[in-house]
């Protein structure tokens, strides 16, 4: 049995026995059945609009795997599968192999839905698809009327490519969270003597509301961090004192009072919680430390700086400059006094690696929450997510030395 987490749901379930969709297109003597919201998928996955209803496989499933069921209300075939759970469809291969899911996590206002609509967006671009080879695409794309993420996303590229603002700050919401949007990243899998194999990975983001000071994650929020296979920890440089001191920034770019290490911990401590990994032993899921709003120091840093360095756009994953980049990163924390935070991830994490963000590209006017004239001009924000799909244990994304 191949326990996978559904991305939408971020519950384990058997990638064996997928549900199945109904098409809505009967048979000979039926009508088909018709759209009504699913209960179920609202609650569990966020999302409210109508859908056509889903059904359990077939009970000898389990000794002769099925591609295609007859919908016990219509009669109608399908080969659409979904989550037993959630009731999301799923890709057609979904749950054949692992599925490895990455996630993204982050304190109150350190930029998640700003980052998030940008690296959904180079996502969705023909750039990254034709640089690595990969088919990358948005789950859901394909069966259409996934109304929820994709407008998310439409309505926050607009607002913040074309209208040049800002979005505001994300409600907590308890009783029920938006969809996630989830990408299906496929790569080729290139080893000496071997056959080309292709790989899949999920990138489920799900636009959390930053947590007020103190307060553990919901418990969506711990599903969706315990179900990931890696991590993007977003964080806030303006959040450590003396990185702010280094910076003219107006009383309105500071959106938080919770300080990063208490950010780092709290991400810790949900990790142990929902993993059961105990204090004695290292966290092995990777975490790519992603300091946002870089752009903020790049006056500062100087032209010439090792981060203001791009990696070239090569097919893979620049290991070399990855890891530069790190010691570079590692060395301004020390000199932000955040040594703290450096021991923290050590002491608790077996891989982790240091980023350098900016999903703007240049800072905003923070008064008016608007975009710099220039526009949006993105930094640097596929990196932390290349790096975990680099991985061995993932090995999505090729590794260049
Ligand atoms: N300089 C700079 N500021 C940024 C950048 N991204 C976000 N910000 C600032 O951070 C603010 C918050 O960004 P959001 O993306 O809304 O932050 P969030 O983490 O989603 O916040 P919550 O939803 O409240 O938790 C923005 O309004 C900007 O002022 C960036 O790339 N550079
Ligand atoms: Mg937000
Ligand atoms: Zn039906
Ligand atoms: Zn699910």
């Amino acid at each position: 049995m191949t326990k996978v987490a559904c991305p939408f749901c971020y519950q384990r379930i058997d990638g064996a026995a997928l549900w199945f969709q109904c098409l809505g297109r009967g048979d000979a003597d039926r009508d088909g059945c018709s759209r009504r919201v699913d209960e179920r998928r609202r609650r569990l996955a966020g999302f409210n609009a109508a859908v056509l209803p889903t059904f359990a496989p077939p009970r000898n499933q389990r000794l002769r795997p099925v591609r295609l069921a007859w919908c016990p209300d219509c009669g109608g075939r399908t080969g659409v599968r979904a989550c037993p759970q959630c009731h999301t469809p799923l890709p057609p291969n979904f749950g054949h192999s692992s599925s490895p899911m990455i996630a993204m996590f982050g304190g109150k206002g350190t930029g998640k839905s700003v980052y998030l609509t940008v690296l959904a967006r180079e996502l969705r671009s023909s750039e990254l698809r034709r640089r690595f080879g990969a088919d990358i695409r948005m789950t859901g794309d394909r069966h259409g009327g996934q109304e929820s993420s994709s407008t998310w996303l439409t309505q926050n590229v607009e607002l913040m490519f074309t209208e040049h603002r800002l979005p505001d700050p994300t409600p907590p919401n308890r009783e029920r969270r938006g969809e996630p949007l989830v990408f299906e990243w496929r790569g080729e899998r290139r080893r000496w003597g071997r056959r080309t194999s292709y790989r899949t990975s999920y990138l489920s983001f799900h636009d959390t509301a930053g947590e007020d000071v103190g307060t553990l994650s919901g418990a969506y929020d711990l599903a969706y961090i315990g179900a990931a296979d890696g991590l993007i920890l977003l964080l806030d440089p303006f959040m450590l004192p003396e990185a702010r001191e280094r910076l003219r920034l107006p009383p309105s770019a500071i959106r938080s009072t919770e300080e990063t290490m208490a950010v780092v911990d709290r991400l810790t401590q949900s990790l142990r919680a929902s993993t059961g990994v105990g204090g004695g032993d290292r966290i092995s899921k990777p975490i790519a430390v992603a300091f946002a709003k870089m752009d903020a120091f790049f006056d500062l840093l100087g032209r010439d700086h090792p981060l203001r360095q791009e990696p070239r756009p090569v097919p893979g994953y620049d290991e070399r400059l990855g890891r530069a980049t790190h010691e570079q990163v590692a060395a301004l924390l020390r000199s932000w006094r955040g040594d703290d935070i450096e021991q923290h991830l050590r002491q608790n994490y077996r891989t982790f690696r240091y980023f350098c963000v900016s999903a703007l590209g240049a800072p905003p006017d923070y008064d008016n929450a608007l975009v710099e004239p220039g526009g949006v001009r993105p930094y640097r924000v596929d990196e932390p997510l290349l790096w975990l799909l680099s991985l061995n244990r993932f090995g999505v994304v090729p590794r260049q030395d």
